[in-house]
């Protein structure tokens, strides 16, 4: 697919233009097989997260693999970079190549079965770089990823399902909200890759 159609953002029926783009079965079948073996490797962890004053361990385990100086303060906690396992620095290379952007940092969160999810949040730390994108890309269990705006009563739903990507533009993290919401009836795994661009040493300064 060429850069500039996977830029392209969709119109609404109103014209609206949507800050984010849906490509379904973006990944190859081998690359979803090979990356899946290679998650069983990663460093996994479930930090506690303190909300109102109460310990909570994250509903999803999680790991960030990135460049050195590229420590990520998500959701209040610092984590450092582990260095790039070499599928996932073979998709890195591959998404700078397409987008034409440099990515420092993915973060992979890893749902274990429909229990697991993730809140409402913007990926809108002051480490990401001004007007970068952020690509998303799921394997496994296909989930419904909610988005919300963040001053109208405006919703949309987007089921990812394996090997889909969703490359969200810099104005959805200013406007909007996005979320995984819980599926207890969903048994099995997902992962979830968002490559990001950091600010390098930008906690060191
Ligand atoms: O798992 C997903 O699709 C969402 C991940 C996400 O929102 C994030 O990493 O910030």
């Amino acid at each position: 697919m060429s850069q500039l159609s996977l830029l392209e953002p969709p119109a609404q029926t109103d014209n609206t233009v949507l800050p984010w783009r849906h490509i379904p079965q973006y990944l190859s079948a081998k690359q979803q097989q090979l990356l899946r073996a290679e998650a069983a490797s990663y460093p996994f962890e479930r930090p506690t997260l303190t909300v109102f004053g109460k310990q909570h361990l994250i509903p999803r385990e999680q790991a960030w693999f990135a460049d050195a100086g590229c420590n990520y303060l998500y959701s209040g906690l610092m984590i450092c970079a582990q260095p790039w396992p070499h599928y996932l620095s073979r998709l890195r290379q591959q998404l700078e190549r397409e987008f034409n952007q440099p990515f420092n940092g993915v973060l992979v969160n890893h749902y274990r079965d429909g229990q697991d999810k993730m809140g409402w949040h913007s990926d809108d730390e002051p480490e990401m770089v001004a007007g970068s994108l952020v690509i998303s890309l799921s394997i496994g269990a296909a989930r419904d990823f909610d988005i919300r705006h963040k001053q109208r009563p405006e919703r949309h739903r987007i089921p990812l399902a394996s090997g889909d990507m969703l490359v969200m533009q810099p104005a959805m993290q200013q406007h909007w909200q996005h979320s995984l919401p819980q599926r207890k009836k969903i048994a099995s795994d997902r992962l979830n890759l968002t490559f990001r661009q950091l600010i390098p040493f930008y906690h060191q300064q």
